[in-house]
This record gives structure tokens, sequence and C-alpha cells, in this order.
């Protein structure tokens, strides 16, 4: 079977990704309908070598969808996304707008696929940071048990959008020619005060919380525990913004309920995990970095290691394309799953 598919976010730096994502698996479409806002309806992108005209995001845009992939802001899924429903589509949403609804689905496929079962109308792809890090924990956790998990994240601009990689090419170029750097997007777009992120870096990914955590650290906090069905798992965050243009990175430190295992036995599970590659050889100075793992579609883990203090804990980087795995292929493995389940 063939799908008729639509991209909200079309020209943004996730929905560019799907498309090519869906073109990287040789996803059936039927017929491709990108959206976007009205400032964009129009003008044509290009897709499988035809120029397919973008419409304007509204209702009746999803007149006869029967896949549509959400990444144009959690508002615009608020407002869309039970309008594609109710007109029959399979919503497969990028924003944070549903993930935490109970009757919504949270998936990343080599966790828990099988969720993608219990949905109704509406499944949620997770955070960036948060697909990466559970893609590489759900193993360690199904093997040895999990009790705890701390994380600091190295996060790229392109996790706030386009604008956010204009405005650090924008920014390098003026610091290096010894001009002021003009900052309005960074951290936060809506926030009162804007930080310049080339040469730097920035302890705030989205809006404070009440309780001190920003809305991204507290993401990868509630989103890690639905994922992986561990709601008593201890999870703490700190998430950071630096001057780089894709993939996030992340250091894990994670305590595991079984004693006696050893970095070999993590290596073990790692190398044999769905989607995961290891590359963890410190005496050849094999280890992912950002760069290393631009464009491809798998999570990096390396730099395993033990702690020196806690017998049960381990230190590992994880890192991944956050465009990638971290929101256009994992939306495209959920609607791979979908056409699966359909056959
Ligand atoms: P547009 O290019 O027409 O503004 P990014 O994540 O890179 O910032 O991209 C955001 C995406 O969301 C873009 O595709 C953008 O389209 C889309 N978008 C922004 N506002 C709206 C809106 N009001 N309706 C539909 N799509 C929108
Ligand atoms: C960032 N993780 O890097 C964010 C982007 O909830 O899907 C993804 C936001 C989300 O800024």
């Amino acid at each position: 079977k063939e799908y008729n598919v639509a991209i909200v976010g079309a020209t943004g730096a996730v929905g560019q990704k799907m498309l090519e994502m869906l073109d990287l698996v040789g996803f059936p479409i039927k017929e491709l309908t990108p959206l976007a806002s009205k400032r964009s309806a129009g003008q044509t992108i290009d897709f499988r070598g035809e120029k397919v005209v973008i419409k304007e995001a509204k209702p009746e845009a999803f007149e006869g969808i029967e896949i549509a992939l959400f990444s144009a802001g959690g508002s615009i899924s608020k407002e869309l996304a039970h309008e594609a429903v109710k007109r029959g589509a399979v919503v497969i949403d990028n924003t944070s707008a549903f993930r935490m609804d109970p009757d919504v689905p949270l998936v990343v496929p080599e966790v828990n696929k099988e969720d993608i079962q219990k949905h109704k109308g509406i499944i949620a792809n997770p955070n960036c940071s948060t697909i990466q890090m559970v893609a590489a924990l759900e193993p360690i956790r199904g093997k040895f048990g999990l009790n705890r998990v701390i994380v600091s994240t190295y996060q790229s601009v392109s996790g706030s959008g386009n604008a956010a990689v204009e405005e650090l090419k924008d920014q390098s170029r003026a610091m290096l020619d010894g001009k002021e750097a003009e900052a309005n997007i960074l951290p936060v777009k809506s926030e009162e005060k804007h930080f310049p992120i080339a040469f730097n870096a920035l302890p705030q990914i989205d809006v404070f919380e009440e309780n001190g955590y920003t809305f991204e650290e507290m993401k990868m906090i509630n989103e890690t525990k639905k994922i992986m069905h561990t709601p008593e798992l201890q999870v703490a965050a700190t998430c950071v913004r630096l001057p780089f243009f894709y993939s996030h990175a992340e250091s894990v430190y994670v305590e595991v309920n079984e004693g006696n295992v050893s970095v070999e036995d993590l290596q073990n599970v790692l190398r044999e995990a769905p989607g995961i590659v290891l590359e963890d050889d410190i005496e050849n100075q094999v280890y992912p970095t950002p760069l290393s793992a631009e464009n491809k579609t798998d999570v990096f883990v390396g730099r395993i290691r033990k702690d020196l203090d806690v017998p049960n804990g381990f230190h590992l980087w994880i890192v991944s394309d956050n465009l990638l795995k971290g929101a256009s292929y994992n939306s495209v493995q959920i609607a791979q799953a979908i056409a699966e389940n359909n056959k």
C-alpha cells in the first residue's frame, strides 16, 4: 500500500530532514503534501526528483491525508493535529504538545515499538535529547536493570531551528571580525533576554519551570520514564546549548541494579543493540563527536567507564544527529511501523 503523506513544517530544520528520511527509507508514498505557514505557500520543494508545491497548513489541507508528520511547533500541533485525525489521518507529532498525554504513545521504536498499537490517532515523537539517551539506555536496563540516570547535555543550535543556525553563523562572523554579536533567538526566542551563542555556552534550553529546571530538562526526565515504562527511575538532567550546528552529545551517569557488571558487559550489550553503534576504543582515540555523528541515523556511544566510587555506577558519552534519530528519522521509523502494522 502507498500512503498520502503530509509534512507540517516542511520548510523547517526538521521538516526538510523528514523529506530526506522518507526518501532514504523508500517510504511508500502515493502523494506528498508539504505544509507550512502562509509565507511559504505557493513555493516549491524538491522531492524524489519532482517539484512539489507547498500549501498553507490549515484544517482543509488534511482531506485525504493518511499519515501526517508534524514539526512546526507545539502551538501548530495543538491547533491542527486533531483536525488531521478528524479527517482520517494518523498524526506523528514531533513537538511537545501531546507527549505526556496518557492517551498518546511516546515512541522510540527500538525501545517501545509495541506502544504504537495503542494510539488513538496521535503518536508522539520524543524530544531529540531524550531519544538518543533512551535508545542507548534501554538495552542496559533490559539486561542489568537501571536505578538512576544523571545526564548533562551538549546540544547544537539546530535544535532551536534554522533561525538559530543562521544566528550562530552571523555571530561567529561578527565576533571574528571584531564586531558586536547581535543575539535575538537564543537561548529562547520568546524570552526577554538573549545571549550570544558564538564562542559561548548557554545553560538554558527552553523556559524555566517552577522547580528550577528548564522545560528541556523536564522533558528528558519525564519522557525517559514514560518511554521506558519506569516511573520509579531516578533521573536528573542539565541541558546546555553549545556553538556547533548539528548533533547533540550527552555525558550520562547511570547506576545499574545488578552488581558485578563490567565495562565489557555494557560494551557487549550495546554492540548488539539495534540502532546503536559502539565507538569505544580509547587506545586508538575512538569515540563519537557531533561532527562524526552528523547526517547518520544511528546513536553512537563511547567513553564507557566505571565510576571510581560507586561500584554499580558507569559513565557514557552518547552522540546522535538531533535532526535525524532525534527527530525526522525516528518519526519516519514510526510511520514505517504503522505501515508494517497495516500489512
Ligand atoms: P515557514 O517556513 O513557512 O515559516 P524551524 O524549526 O526551522 O524554525 O521551522 C519551523 C517550521 O514551522 C517551518 O516549516 C515553518 O514554516 C513552520 N511554521 C511556522 N509557523 C507556522 C504556521 N503558523 N503554520 C504552519 N507552519 C508554520
Ligand atoms: C533543542 N531539544 O535542542 C530541543 C529541540 O521538544 O521537540 C526539540 C524540542 C522538542 O532545543
